[in-house]
């Protein structure tokens, strides 16, 4: 790494750490020297920029007004029923309430906001002087002033922070703490001006201190790392605080808390904030992989061992990252820097596939963890920015953009092949943020069309007369009674300033850093009481490969003026990358969705035992075959169809049938179970792949459960057993078939039976070659059923069944897969939860109901839809070409071939192609197939064993 290097911007580490602080900060300069734009989109006048920042404010005062007036001193505003969320009082939402702490939630996150609106003045003047564009009541807007002031007012009289409430430590520290910060930050900003803010003397800051007393005893563990939640009241681990014994946490939940807490030692002078902050940054740094210096999801918080292998840059450690690169801009701390630009490195090298960012697995950086990406990592281009390695934020951010411009919105997650993965969208920033920064760094005009979109699909599809409410499911437009804190924090902010002129501004933005919750903290902190030893840390960190930073070479402030059309041509070649990409056709059928057009036979609905369901299928040309494993597959030919209106409610119910199926192909991504074969002579080493149930104990959640095997009688367990002596006790077999699975398992139950395993019927079948499933319950309640159920192919429930006819007593150990895989596997194949992730950041998203109910309203075990939806396989109508279950069940972008209606895929869809076949080993579906030996393999290894130990057996005697 020399100074040379040829490129005139690598240089060795200290003086590159002072080079990233210029790239850093220039990227807020940019707007300046890009303003004039000379090709490319079309620029944006002045006027019709401030008409958009003007809808923005309106918009922002709908969502504040309607919050104000309705739910106020509620946390949040239920936009659908127009009142506050008060928790406690309302059905609890898991983790996703943590936020909630009875503290005026939406007033703090709105504060800086509100003198962001404030920003306006200038144009505000502007318009009132032209009488142009000029369509909202401006006597409001020039009233923010005085809302500010109110808003202070309120926190300051109504706000109580020592209420008896579990909190997340996160959430509270950058909403609230980050909140009171950023208010306090503007109030000395206006009351130095002179004019506003005259009698404030610091008590937002004063109540932030408390706040950070509050939050302190949550960092009371060996590691530094805080613990997830806190009692307002009562702190933790007390028998009052109803918290403190957890052992878990998420990266970004115990890396972002720098900012605020440093913000809040430099303006109080109280260290002790800034060094809790540090010490837990200092140990997930330590804990980093090693050899890929990328973090896991999860930590322990006592242990430091990982908890969750899989590492992106979205949910559950997003935070952490961009306050590394932030802490240092704000603190000017070259250690922060350091550590950044080593992970970032990890990050470029593993996880950015551009334009995709996939999670990878730490330890094995080269195995993709997951086939989609979450909404969440929309904030990265912006980060990106900020490290001025804009190449790459282009193009991610004009996949996001495409995802949207199909879906309105950014779901949740969705797929490598940009479906829908997760249907939900509550109305996040960070796709806003991301546009923000780009256009600050580019000046490029296409951008603050990004914006334009974003504010109309707001409006069109969120808007209601009582607010915003999020998205339930952007695929039907449905909506969800949340409006989140968080979108008055950051989107108006975001897409206010994205069309605010500099001159907009009463103050500089640049003179401040936005936290992750787009709080803003004033950069001359970073010179006020340093009194916070820094770490000499430079000689520990390795250097980089200046190879790694070839494309962050030249900063944004060379390479823009030189060519104004760099955006662009980044943007060119992705320009169709998600229309692009099978499946095709699809844009049509989901015009009709977005214009209200529905299958008069909703896939949801849909019963294969049904004669009605059966006709109407058959007049939009879907013909039903029934395949010898059990499973049914749907096939549309356009031509069948009874008319043409026929044909394209056929496509839409298949369209609806593949996003339920790939709906259901989620759910089926839980870790398999095991039946561990553990007595004489096979001692363990015969693990076979079992599904789970459910239904009955949960075995990822519980101890194995461990017991001989013995046949129930009658073979099906559909009746009372006839031989409840022989099952006493033990492990009953059941064959699959005849009646539900719940059933089964009630009546080995009441034989006494200590767990179940029910064996396939169809002869064959192996886990190998079929998705594992869950076994469904029968639409009641199955709370009654207590005992374990798991479900083997008829391949691998063979091997039991030999082996009771060769030893009879065969005993066996039924597991959580997870549980018995090698440590160093360990983690690195499971599925991803997001939830388990978002748990510790409060965002949780939980399935929609409608998948819920189409396995609730599952009643017949054979041969349905219903009960077996993992066994649901589709094709699409043109080229009329059916594919096979495992085909599609094994791997999402197969898809394509079937549904892609000309018939054709481009480089692009090869490209995906190949990757998601690369992908079978990182699917973890098809990992764990992978990783579980075949059965074949097995029973040669088995039979090896046995004469393996006859011999012994034969020596010994
Ligand atoms: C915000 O609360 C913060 O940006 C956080 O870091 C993660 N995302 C939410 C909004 O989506």
């Amino acid at each position: 790494m020399s100074e040379a290097g040829g490129r005139g911007c690598g240089s060795p580490v200290p003086q590159r750490a002072r080079w990233r602080l210029v790239a850093a900060t220039a990227a807020f300069c940019l707007v300046s020297a890009t303003s004039v734009w000379t090709a490319g989109a079309e620029p944006m006048s002045r006027e019709e920029k401030q008409k958009l920042g003007n809808q923005v404010l309106e918009m922002f005062d709908h969502a504040y007004g309607n919050y104000m007036e309705h739910a106020y001193p509620a946390d949040e505003l239920m936009p659908l029923t127009c009142r506050g969320r008060v928790r406690g009082q309302e059905p609890s939402r898991g983790d996703v309430d943590d936020a909630l702490g009875k503290f005026s939630l939406t007033l703090i996150d709105s504060l800086d906001t509100l003198v962001v609106g404030l920003t306006l003045l200038g144009f505000i003047l502007f318009m009132i002087c032209t009488l142009k564009y000029y369509e909202y009541d401006h006597n409001t807007v020039l009233n923010k002033t005085k809302e500010f002031e109110d808003a202070v007012r309120k926190v300051l009289r109504d706000v109580n922070l020592d209420n008896d409430v579990v909190v997340s430590v996160f959430e509270t520290n950058i909403r609230v703490l980050g909140g009171l910060l950023g208010g306090h930050s503007l109030a000395i900003m206006l009351k130095e001006k002179g004019e506003y803010m005259q009698w404030y003397n610091d008590e937002l800051l004063q109540m932030a201190k408390q706040l950070g007393y509050k939050l302190l005893p949550a960092f009371n563990t060996t590691s530094g790392l805080p613990y997830p939640r806190i009692n307002l009241k009562f702190g933790i681990r007390k028998p009052e605080a109803r918290t403190g014994t957890e052992t878990d946490t998420c990266t970004a939940c115990a890396g972002t808390l720098i900012l605020e807490f440093a913000a809040l030692s430099r303006f109080t002078g109280a260290t002790i904030f800034e060094e809790y902050a540090r010490k837990a940054l200092d140990f997930l740094w330590e804990k980093r992989q090693r050899s890929s210096n990328l973090v896991g999801v999860t930590i322990n918080i006592h242990t430091g061992d990982w908890v969750r292998k899989d590492s992106g840059v979205g949910a559950g450690i997003d935070s952490y990252y961009e306050y590394l690169l932030k802490a240092y801009v704000l603190l000017g701390d070259d250690s922060f820097l350091e550590r950044f630009n080593t992970h970032y490195d990890a990050i470029m090298r593993y996880i950015s596939q551009p334009p995709l960012l996939l999670d990878v697995h730490i330890h094995k950086p080269m195995l993709n963890a997951r086939t989609w990406m979450d909404a969440l990592l929309a904030f990265f281009p912006g980060l990106q920015v900020l490290k001025g390695d804009i190449r790459p934020a282009i193009e991610t951010h004009e996949m996001l953009y495409q995802v949207i411009k199909k879906h309105n919105f950014l779901p949740e997650a969705f797929t490598t092949d940009f479906r829908v993965h997760w249907a939900q969208h509550p109305l996040r920033p960070e796709f806003a943020e991301s546009t923000y920064f780009l256009y600050k760094a580019t000046g490029d005009p296409y951008y603050l069309e990004v914006g334009k979109t974003l504010i109309e699909n707001l409006n069109k599809y969120a808007r209601v007369p009582c607010g915003f409410a999020a998205m339930k499911d952007v695929r039907t437009g449905s909506h969800e009674d949340r409006m989140d804190s968080f979108f008055l924090a950051e989107m108006f902010k975001y897409l206010y300033l994205l069309f605010a002129d500099k001159e907009d501004i009463i103050f500089d933005i640049e003179d401040y850093i936005f936290t992750t919750e787009a709080h803003l903290l004033p950069l001359w902190l970073s010179t006020t009481n340093q009194s916070i030893s820094k770490k000499n840390t430079t000689s520990e960190y390795t250097e980089l490969d200046d190879s790694n930073f070839d494309w962050t070479c030249p900063n944004t402030q060379i390479l823009f003026p030189n060519d104004p059309l760099y955006a662009q041509s980044i943007r060119e070649p992705l320009k169709n990358v998600v229309d692009k990409s099978c499946p095709r056709g699809i844009i049509r059928v989901e015009e009709s969705f977005r214009s209200g057009a529905k299958p008069p036979l909703r896939a949801r609905d849909f019963m294969a035992t049904n004669p009605e369901h059966l006709e109407i299928l058959k007049k939009m040309g879907v013909s039903l075959i029934h395949l010898k494993d059990g499973r049914v597959q749907l096939v549309q030919h356009a031509i069948q169809a009874a008319s043409s209106i026929d044909a394209e409610d056929g496509l839409r119910f298949m369209q609806e049938m593949i996003e339920l199926s790939s709906q259901q192909q989620k759910e089926q991504q839980l870790p398999p179970r095991a039946v561990q074969i553990v007595s004489h002579p096979f001692f363990g080493r015969v693990v076979l792949t079992a599904g789970p149930a459910q239904f009955g104990l949960d075995l990822s959640k519980h101890k194995e459960t461990r017991g001989f095997v013995a046949s129930s009688k009658p073979s099906n367990g559909c009746s009372e057993l006839t031989n409840p002596e022989a099952v006493m006790g033990k492990i009953a077999l059941i064959q699959r078939g005849q009646c539900m699975f719940a059933e089964k398992a009630r009546n080995i139950q009441n034989a006494g039976a200590i767990g179940g395993i029910v064996i396939d019927d169809n002869e064959g079948s192996s886990s190998d070659t079929a998705p594992l499933f869950q076994m469904a319950g029968d639409g009641k309640d199955t709370d009654d059923i207590k005992i374990p159920m798991l479900f083997l192919f008829s391949k691998e429930g063979s091997i039991i069944l030999d082996a009771i006819r060769e030893y009879e007593e065969v005993e066996v150990l039924l597991s959580d897969k997870a549980k018995d895989r090698d440590p160093e596997m360990e983690n690195e194949e499971q599925p991803s939860s997001e939830n388990d992730s978002q748990n510790q950041s409060g965002e949780q998203i939980s399935s929609s109901s409608q998948e819920v109910d189409l396995v609730d309203q599952e009643s017949s075990e054979e041969n349905s839809l219903n009960s077996h939806p993992e066994s649901l396989s589709l094709a699409d109508m043109d080229n009329a070409a059916s594919i096979s279950p495992s085909e599609q069940t094994s791997n999402p972008t197969e898809n394509h071939e079937t549904t892609n209606l000309n018939g054709e895929c481009t480089d692009l869809d090869n490209q995906l192609q190949e990757q998601s076949e690369t992908e079978e080993d990182s699917n973890p579906n098809v990992s764990w197939g992978k990783k579980v030996q075949p059965i074949d393999s097995i029973l040669a290894d088995w039979n090896e064993d046995i004469e393996a130990f006859e011999m012994m057996e034969k020596d010994e005697l």
